[in-house]
């Protein structure tokens, strides 16, 4: 809860910039009376009355609407009062500067929604939902993030803890009364219980996943030799003209980023300087910064131009990815086994150009190239024939489905916490099936439910809030 003595705080809730309306929000047990001082008037709760918002000097800032929500009916659980005027920033900075000068405080970012989850209004799934919500870059993303401020998550977790705590009272029942040969697998039915609960967070972990692919989307790095077609394959996939493209081999010289919308699922390409060896300093510096990107590539596609490469043979293609990692030194395939098989793993080869060839038809296939199953796409930018393969590829990939109307929106710290939970359930389970102590079983489950807590911030560090609440725009 927020301490009794909480100071009142104060921003513009809108976006910066000229609109038709900018509002600033207070927030705290003078709110009241700043929004009164500041409009001279007394103001009703839930009521919308039109004002005068006056300086301090008796100076007319802006003519508007001052709302009051009296405390704990509002969206932060304290006393708040909404001052609407007029969306210039001149006109809102002044507002803010009243409301400081008569002693509010200027809010950290996030702190209203932390205020609303502090006071019980919202719990953190919530809280982070709002962020993701304003932050969401389409349609998809921002009815998921809608689902999980409506609580879809946060039931989903609230079963799960109940399903938990259900299973919990039988094991720690049964420890108590051990003299009493209760055994607890077949006389309570706890270890149907422990699978039943096992598969409900199976499926809460695979729809929070579809949610995290949903906001954050996939991350694809284009890389190849100068001239391949990279760039023209990003303009193809985005649709733009983002990229210069020339026939002249070393037109990219620096990182090019395109976010692109594949049916709802948001794909982040990254266009890279082709791989060869320079002297030219720019072009080297170029060459680098496409090496640093594959880091963060969950799809590399490796581009060839079909008229110079076979796609029987995907070595020579792979040999300008690794001389451009490793440099122009033959690789070392033995010493770099680890690393070459996180990088085969991600990598697909897009044999372009095929409107060239004449023995390239458009499709996908795969082939084996040592340990790895590698996937071949032959397409052409230009005539953008073969496209959709790779399209369909990327969905597949982010194991998207842009039908998942249950869906609801979910960070990475969820997934690792599920995924936790997940652990210590499965190692509950195992505890009663090899007849371990009951304690252990009980040690597992009760941090099977501390996992599930920190999700919905039950449990949760002032680290772990902080983290999250700084990420949020200022005034909300
Ligand atoms: N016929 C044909 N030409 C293509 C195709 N894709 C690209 N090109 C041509 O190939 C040349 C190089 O294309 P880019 O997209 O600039 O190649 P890049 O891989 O980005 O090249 P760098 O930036 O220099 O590394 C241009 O003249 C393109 O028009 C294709 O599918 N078919
Ligand atoms: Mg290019």
């Amino acid at each position: 809860m927020i301490k009794e003595d909480a100071d009142t705080i104060c921003a513009i809730a809108t976006a910066t910039g000229r609109g038709g309306i900018g509002i600033v929000r207070l927030s705290g047990p003078e709110a009241l009376a700043i929004g009164q001082r500041i409009t001279g008037l007394t103001l009703q709760p839930r009521l919308a009355t039109f004002v005068d918002m006056m300086s301090s000097n008796c100076e007319l800032i802006d003519s508007g609407i001052a709302l009051y929500f009296k405390a704990p009916h509002s969206f932060t659980g304290e006393n708040v009062v909404e001052l609407q005027g007029h969306g210039g920033p001149q006109v809102l900075q002044s507002l803010l500067e009243q409301c400081i000068a008569r002693g509010a405080r200027l809010a950290a970012p996030g702190e209203f929604t932390e205020r609303a989850f502090l006071n019980g209004k919202i719990d953190l799934l919530q809280a982070e939902a709002i962020a993701d919500l304003i932050d969401a870059s389409s349609a998809q993303a921002a009815r998921s993030a809608m689902r999980t401020l409506k609580g879809v998550f946060s039931e989903k977790i609230h079963q799960l803890v109940e399903d938990i705590t259900r299973i919990r009272v039988n094991v720690e029942t049964a420890i108590d009364f051990t003299d009493e040969d209760i055994d607890i697998m077949t006389d309570t039915g706890v270890a149907e219980a422990m699978e039943t609960a096992s598969q409900r967070l199976t499926d809460v972990f695979e729809a929070a996943h579809q949610g995290l692919v949903v906001k954050d989307g996939i991350t694809v790095v284009l890389v190849g030799a100068p001239n391949a077609g990279k760039s023209s394959l990003l303009n193809a996939l985005a649709g733009t003209d983002t990229a210069i493209v020339t026939d002249i081999p070393g037109t990219t010289r620096d990182v090019i980023r395109q976010e692109i919308n594949l049916n709802g699922l948001p794909v982040h390409i990254i266009d890279t300087a082709g791989m060869r060896d320079s002297e030219d300093v720019v072009e080297r510096e170029g060459v680098k910064r496409a090496v640093t990107a594959l880091d963060e590539a969950d799809l590399i596609l490796l581009v060839a131009d079909s008229a110079v490469y076979s796609d029987q043979e995907p070595g020579p293609v792979l040999q300008t990815l690794f001389a451009g990692k490793y440099g122009d030194t033959a690789i070392d395939e033995a010493t770099h086994l680890t690393e070459l098989a996180q990088l085969l793993n991600r990598v697909c080869v897009v044999y372009n150009k095929i409107d060239l060839t004449e023995c390239h038809e458009p499709g996908v296939s795969s082939t084996h190239y040592q340990d790895h199953v590698l996937k071949l796409f032959r397409l052409s930018a230009k005539t953008r024939t073969g496209l959709d393969d790779l399209r369909d590829h990327l969905s597949e990939l982010a194991g998207y489905q842009s039908s998942g109307e249950g869906n609801f929106s979910a960070r990475e710290r969820h997934l690792t916490a599920l995924s936790n939970a997940q652990e210590s359930l499965e190692s509950a389970i195992s505890g009663v099936c090899e007849h371990l102590p009951l304690e252990l079983v009980a040690e597992d489950l009760r941090r099977v439910q501390t996992f599930l807590g920190a999700i919905t911030g039950e449990v949760s560090s002032d680290d772990l809030l902080g983290e999250i609440f700084s990420n949020f725009c200022i005034g909300k």
